[in-house]
């Protein structure tokens, strides 16, 4: 079984921590019938939801990859790098107590679950204006026991290492060469965005497919082209508040 856990969209998103974005009014009925659309496609996939109930107070707890790394043999709660967001996490430590062995990130460490790429036993983490080196060397002496590689990236242009770089198969990643230079992923296929669409690296992979906005399309031909099934999610309003597709799941078997 695959499980998705997802947070309903908070009332207070319109108050939501924006870094690279200027605040656009986001529409409460829209973000939410786009994120019942976006937990219908994870269904469609063959992911059972684990559905926590909305924060009203807290307005970026939708985004819920940001509190926890979940690996098969344990899971890390975060420590998010917007102080905002610290808040978010013990849900998400209660929500996945029934499945894994919990691990906290410690102060001064601070980590976004956006900035944690994991390839195979290779643990990529972008050290951005979320995530720092402390937590990084945490999750290197956490995660050893159990043979990860944690290699930390620095990321500049963007939020998270993931809005530059995400898994669409087993052996591909799709990159943003603009904001990252993919020769650090060594024998991965890397397929490269369409240069006119710089937020376009993100998609959440499973099985042959990838669930992915419908704004990216000249990059969506190119997934296609390789053999990858796109599946399509409106999701205008949610990046508004500069969040994409991968952040809106937590995925485990
Ligand atoms: C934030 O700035 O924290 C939120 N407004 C967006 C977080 C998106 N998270 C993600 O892509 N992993």
């Amino acid at each position: 079984m695959r499980y998705a856990i997802t947070r309903a969209v908070s009332s207070a998103i319109n108050q939501c921590e924006l870094t690279h974005f200027s605040r656009t009014p986001i529409d409460l009925s829209l973000a939410r019938k786009q994120h019942h659309a976006y937990e219908a496609a994870l269904q469609s996939l063959g992911c059972q939801l684990i559905p926590l109930p909305e924060e009203p107070t807290l307005p970026d707890s939708v985004f819920v990859e940001d509190a926890a790394v979940v690996l098969d043999e344990v899971a890390l709660i975060t420590r998010p790098g917007a102080a905002s967001r610290r808040p978010e996490t013990p849900s998400i430590a209660a929500a996945l107590t029934p499945y894994r062995k919990l691990i906290e990130i410690q102060s001064p460490g601070t980590v976004d679950g956006g900035d944690v790429l994991r390839v195979g036993k290779s643990i990529y983490v972008g050290l951005s204006s979320r995530s720092n080196q402390e937590a990084v060397e945490q999750m290197a002496k956490a995660l050893q026991p159990w043979g990860y590689r944690v290699h930390a990236i620095q990321v500049n242009d963007c939020l998270h290492l993931k809005s530059a770089v995400t898994q669409v198969a087993a052996d591909k990643l799709l990159v943003n060469p603009a904001w990252l230079d993919p020769a650090i992923f060594g024998d991965m296929q890397i397929i490269e965005i369409d240069p006119s669409e710089e937020y376009a690296a993100n998609t959440v992979w499973i099985d042959d497919a990838v669930i992915y906005p419908t704004c990216y399309p000249q990059t969506q031909r190119k997934l296609e082209a390789q053999g990858i099934r796109v599946c399509t999610v409106d999701v205008g309003e949610l990046i508004k508040a500069e969040g994409a597709v991968t952040c809106c799941s937590l995925l485990f078997v």
